[in-house]
C-alpha cells in the first residue's frame, strides 16, 4: 500500500479502506499537500477492485480544522485564481465508491465542506460542524454555501455561515447533517461495521445506486427519474442481478462478480 506524508491507510475490515487524515498538531488542517494526498489516496482505494467502501476520517479531537489559514494567508488573490490552489484536481466526482466521513472533534470551515462531499457522516457525540470563514473576512468557497443549504435549509445556513453557528453532533443529526451519531469510543467500530455491509454487495449495484442517487441533487424530477430509469435497466444486464436473484430464490448467499 501507497505511503503519504498527512494521510494514513488502512483496510481493517475486507472490503473497506479508511483513509485517515494525519496532521494532528495542526487539528488536520488542510494544507494543499494534504489535500494532494488525500486526492491520491482516494484515487488509490477507487483503483482497487478489492475496496467496495471508503471511509474518511481524522483523530478524535479534530476530522479537519478547515484549510490552513497560514497558507492561505500568503497567497494571493491572483495566486488562489491561477495556481493549483486548495481544491485544484481535487474532485470528489471521480470516485465512485461510497465514501463516509467518519467525523470526531472539529469539521470546520473546509473540513465541514469535505464531510459533505462524501456520501454519508458518521459522527461522534463530541463532533462540532461550523463553517467559520466569515471571521477571516472570506465565505465557504469548498461548496459550503451550496451543500449545507440543501442540507439544513435556507434558515439555518444562513445562521451558521453569517453568524458562525456551530452545530453539535445531536443537532447535526436533528436537521439532517449526518446519519448516525455514536459514542467516541465506538463511533469508528461502527462506522467501520457500516462501511463492511456496503463493501459486501454488488459492486456494480452500489455504484448504479449511488449515481442515480446524485442524480437527485441536480436534476429536475422527471430528469431524475429517467436517469433512475437507465441505471435500472443497466442492472438488468450485470451478471449481479442474475447471481443476486438466483439467490434469493435459492435461498443462500449471493455470491458477487461485481459485473
Ligand atoms: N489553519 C491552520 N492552522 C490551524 C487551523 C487552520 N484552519 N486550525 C487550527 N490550527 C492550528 C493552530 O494554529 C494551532 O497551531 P499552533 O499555534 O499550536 O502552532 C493548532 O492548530 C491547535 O489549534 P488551537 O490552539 O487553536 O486549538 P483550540 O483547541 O484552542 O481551538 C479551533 C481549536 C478549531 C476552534 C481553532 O483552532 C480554530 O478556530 N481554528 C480555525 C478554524 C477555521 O477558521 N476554519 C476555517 C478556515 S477557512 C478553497 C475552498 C475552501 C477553503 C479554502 C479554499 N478553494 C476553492 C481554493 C476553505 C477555507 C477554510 O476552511
Amino acid at each position: 500500500m501507497e505511503t503519504y506524508e498527512f494521510v494514513l491507510t488502512e483496510t481493517p475490515a475486507p472490503g473497506v479502506g479508511v483513509i485517515r487524515l494525519n496532521r494532528p498538531a495542526a487539528l488536520n488542517a488542510l494544507n494543499q499537500a494534504l489535500m494532494r494526498d488525500l486526492m491520491a489516496a482516494l484515487l488509490a482505494f477507487e483503483a482497487d477492485p478489492a475496496i467496495g467502501c471508503i471511509l474518511l476520517t481524522g483523530s478524535d479531537k479534530a476530522f479537519a480544522a478547515g484549510a490552513d489559514i497560514k497558507e492561505m494567508a500568503a497567497t494571493p488573490y491572483v495566486a488562489m485564481f491561477m495556481q493549483a490552489s486548495l481544491i485544484d484536481g481535487f474532485d470528489f466526482s471521480r470516485i465512485h465508491k461510497p465514501i463516509i466521513a467518519v467525523v470526531s472533534g472539529f469539521a470546520l470551515g473546509g473540513g465541514c465542506e469535505i464531510a459533505m462531499m462524501c456520501d454519508m457522516i458518521v459522527a461522534s457525540e463530541t463532533a462540532i460542524f461550523g463553517q467559520p470563514e466569515i471571521n477571516l473576512g472570506i465565505l465557504p468557497g469548498g461548496g459550503g454555501t451550496q451543500r449545507l443549504t440543501r442540507a439544513v435549509g435556507k434558515a439555518l445556513a444562513m445562521e451558521i455561515m453569517l453568524a458562525d453557528r456551530r452545530l453539535t453532533a445531536a443537532e447535526a443529526l436533528h436537521y439532517g447533517l449526518v446519519n448516525r451519531v455514536f459514542a467516541v469510543e465506538v463511533y469508528f467500530a461502527e462506522a467501520v461495521k457500516l462501511a463492511q455491509k456496503i463493501a459486501g454487495l454488488s459492486q456494480v449495484a452500489v455504484r448504479l445506486t449511488k449515481e442515480a442517487i446524485q442524480k437527485a441533487e441536480e436534476l429536475p424530477l422527471h430528469e431524475g427519474l429517467e436517469f433512475e430509469k437507465r441505471n435500472f435497466y443497466l442492472a438488468f444486464g450485470t451478471d449481479d442481478k442474475a447471481e443476486g436473484m438466483a439467490a434469493f430464490i435459492e435461498k443462500r448467499k449471493p455470491a458477487w462478480k461485481h459485473s
